[in-house]
């Protein structure tokens, strides 16, 4: 049953951030409006002693006048009622990279190898989402696991963005094996 209603969409039953803690690589990706994150993402989130999620974002970007580097990202995040769900403060090392606050949700995940997050930037009149982004992330820079393969893309559909992804290319093992691979 998918109405494709934002405030409907399910989300991770009892999410557990103590265990999202550490390195994703994304997988797959589905875009904003706008300027985004291109390939080479992976994100890696931080729990504090007191309990507050902090992370870390890359990726290859282009921006203005087909300039092309590597975006190094930061986020804060609020907790809100339900566990899953966090308010996300990001800003770039770099002035001229993006920044503001998007929803971060993170629809499912095993903590070991697959997780699927979602942020819906603007919920249409009809309640459907208008302008949104996700990310399939995996532990593995490799990719998914073919038994994680059919979680996730049922998992898409109930998101309602089956068919809205795109692979997301990694050249490089870490932030600087890129740079240095790149130029
Ligand atoms: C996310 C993982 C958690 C930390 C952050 C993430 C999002 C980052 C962006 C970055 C965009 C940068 C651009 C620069 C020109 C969800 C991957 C910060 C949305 C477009």
């Amino acid at each position: 049953a998918q109405d494709c209603q934002v405030a409907n969409i399910p989300v991770m039953q009892n999410f557990d951030k103590s265990r999202f803690a550490g390195k994703w690589y994304a997988v797959a990706k589905k875009d904003p409006v706008g300027l985004f994150l291109l390939d080479n993402v992976a994100a890696t989130y931080v729990i504090d002693e007191s309990g507050k999620m902090t992370a870390n974002a890359y990726g290859r970007v282009i921006i203005l006048n087909n300039w092309e580097m590597c975006a190094n990202m930061f986020a804060t995040f609020e907790d809100t009622p339900d566990p899953a769900k966090f308010k996300m403060t990001y800003w770039g090392a770099a002035s001229y990279l993006q920044s503001g606050n998007d929803e971060h949700w993170v629809i499912d995940t095993d903590y070991d190898n697959y997780a699927i997050h979602y942020s819906c930037r603007e919920v249409d009149m009809d309640g459907t989402c208008l302008d949104g982004y996700s990310f399939i992330f995996s532990r593995h820079p490799t990719g998914l696991r073919p038994e994680d393969q059919k979680i996730v893309t049922d998992k898409k559909k109930e998101i309602c963005l089956l068919g809205k992804y795109r692979r997301v290319s990694h050249t490089g093992k870490s932030l600087y094996l890129f740079i240095w691979k790149w130029k």
